[in-house]
Formats: structure tokens, sequence, C-alpha cells
């Protein structure tokens, strides 16, 4: 049984110096991927990992990878999570995972804890959607699921994904090549703070992660006609704005359908953006998210119908682009039970649960077996300033970590 505690101090100095590498021109923590601020968040931890005592190097897809040889190798346990936030975002979401990994390495070194097994620490580039209308791209670059479609995504000023990579140091042919040896990877584990209120009201210290959710990401452009706002009579405008606003409210109908089921329209635009201008285009970007496949793609269709009707009761037309089309991703057993396991051993109270939010885990699911470990969200807050985790409340997870490491080392020769 590990008695080893994981070292608070340090993990909150880090805390603190990695939330402080953000764009402060923005809300809350702002680190979005491909700016300078989430190449600086990434060097400091890999600053950290070297510290540590880990190998380390990166990835042509931007992934820092760090690695602590085993005293068998040949295969490995991987670890990780990301640095980027989202806009006006939080200190947690992903860092956790990340300071809990290298806590986990230190922790062993200092009690000379050697594992059969190669330890892989993962920061994976780029969780969060980018400007590109693409997310969680280093852990797709790694499972093999980038292509030049993927360099080709471009951003609303038109600039392509594969002229943006080189400000971040990430080389286009070398981004498509980053494909990771998964075949030696026994399991992967990510630490995570919950990002919901389930744990806060259950009174429980961990979530063990059972499904990731599906995730549907959509963007939906509409060509009206720009127009007097005085002078056009109602009936004869082609209003692209209205159609737009009429399909978030659709969104929103679509999304209470299902149990555990979400939908959002984080970003919208008019173009020209006049108010005395009957807009010419809009642009709608969204998501579904749900427990169940079949649901998102049913509202998948509705939302296609529902953007058409919308634009069509009005003469304008639309075209609709779903960028992602994610499945719901059931994690692993033994991994599960493994984390379930450990938890009551350490006398931690703990509740198995759905994950609203998207991971990286969710990615690697698909090329080896992934277990994740929840702490919890003071007031379910996330992507937000509010964004916040009590230490006391992150080392019970790092200690999971920790233990459910030990005890899947001891799979090696399985
Ligand atoms: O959007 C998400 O669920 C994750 O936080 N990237
Ligand atoms: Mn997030
Ligand atoms: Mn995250």
């Amino acid at each position: 049984m590990s008695i080893i505690s994981p070292v608070r101090e340090r993990f909150a100095t880090e805390l603190g110096e990695l939330a402080a590498l953000t764009d402060s021109s923005r809300p809350g923590w702002t680190r979005r991927a491909l700016s300078e601020e989430d190449v600086a968040g990434r060097d400091y931890a890999r600053t950290l990992m070297k510290q540590a005592g880990l190998e380390t190097r990166i990835d042509g897809a931007g992934n820092v990878i760090g690695l602590l040889r085993g005293r068998l190798g040949g295969r490995e346990i991987m670890l990780g999570s990301h640095t980027d936030t989202v806009d006006g975002g939080g200190r947690f979401d992903g860092i956790t995972g990340v300071l809990g990994a290298i806590e986990v390495v230190r922790l062993l070194r200092e009690n000379d804890v050697r594992l059969d097994h190669d330890l892989v620490i993962v920061v994976f580039f780029n969780e969060e959607p980018n400007d590109f209308g693409l997310f969680c791209v280093g852990s797709r670059a790694m499972t093999g699921l980038v292509d030049r479609s993927t360099l080709a995504a471009v951003d609303p000023t038109g600039r392509t994904l594969a002229e943006a990579l080189p400000e971040s140091a990430i080389d286009p042919e070398a981004f498509l090549n980053a494909r990771y040896d998964f075949a030696r990877v026994t399991a992967f584990l990510e630490l995570h703070i919950e990002q919901g209120p389930e744990l806060e009201r259950a009174g429980r210290q961990i979530g063990v992660v059972e499904t990731i959710t599906g995730i549907n990401h959509f963007r939906a452009l509409f060509t009206g006609r720009q127009d007097h706002a005085g002078t056009t009579p109602m009936d004869v405008r082609a209003d692209a704005g209205c159609a737009a606003a009429g399909t978030v409210l659709a969104v929103e109908s679509i999304a209470g359908s299902g149990e555990n089921t979400r939908g959002t329209c984080g970003q919208i635009s008019f173009t020209p953006e006049a108010v005395n201008v009957v807009s010419q285009n809009a642009v709608v970007e969204g998501e579904f998210r749900g427990p169940e496949g079949s649901w998102l793609h049913e509202a998948q269709r509705r939302l296609t119908d529902a953007a058409a009707a919308e634009a069509s009761r009005r003469g304008v037309s639309v075209e609709v682009e779903w960028t992602t089309d994610d499945a719901p991703v059931p994690l692993h057993e033994p991994v599960t039970s493994t984390i379930a396991s450990v938890a009551d051993d350490l006398g931690l109270s703990r509740a198995t649960m759905f994950s609203g939010a998207g991971h990286d885990a969710g990615i690697i699911a698909a090329k080896t077996r992934v277990g994740m470990v929840f702490v919890p969200s003071v007031d379910g807050r996330s992507h937000c300033p509010e964004e916040f985790t009590d230490l006391d409340d992150i080392m019970p997870g790092v200690s999971v970590l920790l233990e459910t490491v030990l005890r899947v080392d001891r799979w090696y020769a399985g």
C-alpha cells in the first residue's frame, strides 16, 4: 500500500508558476493553443519533467513526452493531460493532470521505487478547441487521426492550420507523422478535475470515470441579403442573423431531449456588425454532447433540419458543416476497477461517473486501455476564472494515480 504522500507545497508553487504563463490581455487564465503562452506553458512543463529526472522530447505534433525508464522496459504505462486552456478559462483544467503525473514520477524516484514498466508522461498539444474548429489535436496526431484535411482546416481569417503550426515550432509534415507506438502501452491514466457538480453534491473525493461523452461540433454558415434596417419591410428581408439566432434556440431545445445530454452554441457572428443593417452573413458554431451515439446522430439530423427551416422561411441559404463526430467512449476494465479499489484501499470516498467533458483520454482510448481519476470542482464550475479545486482535494487524486500506477505495473507479465 502506498504510504507516499504527494508534496502539496511544490504542487502549489508549480500551479502558480504555470498559471502565471497566461495572456494577461484576456480574462481568467488564458493559455490558448498556438499562442506564445501555450508554448511557454509546455516548455515550463518540460523543465519540470527534466528536473524530475525524465528524458524529454517534443514529438512532431508538439506533444511534450517524458520517459522514466523501468527495470524491465519494453512496455509502458502512460500518464498525461494538457496545459492549454479555453479563452478566459481557469487554472486547474488539464494542469492538474500534468502536474499530478510529474509528482508521481518524483514520488517514485524519491522513494526509490522502480517500476518494471517504462513510465511515459505526455503533455498533449492543443486539447481545447482552437480557431480552426479542432480539439485534442496532439492526441489525435499520436493516434493517427490527422491528415492533410486537418492541415487544411481554416480559421475565421482564412489562415490554414498548416500555416499556423510553424509559429508554435511544429512542422506540418512532422505533424502528420507523429503516430505513437501504442502497442507497447499497457494503460493510459489521466487525472483531471471533474468540471461539474456531481462529486461535490455527493460529497465524494474521487470520481472513477466510466464513460467520456461523445461530442459533435458544427459550424453553420448563413447567407442572406444586406439591406437598410429602416427602409426594408419585414416581409422582404433575407436576414441571416435571425436565421442564426433561431438555430441557436433550436440547439437549446434539442439538447434537453435526452439524459445527460447537452447542447451549446458558444459562438455566433453577424456580418456586417451594424445595428442599422440587415445582416448579410451569420456564422454559428456549436456542439452536442451525450453518452449515447444514437442520440447524438439524431440531434445532428434535427439540428441540420432546424437550420434549414430557419433559413428557408427567411429566404436565407445555409451550409451546416459537422467538424467533429466523436462517439462516446467507454473506459476500460480492469483499469477502472483498479482505480476504484485503490480509492477504497486509501479510504477515499468515490463515485462512478460519466464525463460531460471531453479529454485526450477519450482519443487515446482507441489505442490502449484507459482510466480517468476525477477530483471535485468547487460549485461544479470550469472553463471560467472561478474554476477551483482545493489542493486538499487534488492530493488524494495524485495518491490514487500513484497507487494505480503501482498496481498496473504488476500487469507487466500479463
Ligand atoms: O470541452 C471539453 O469538454 C474539454 O474541457 N476540452
Ligand atoms: Mn477544458
Ligand atoms: Mn481538460
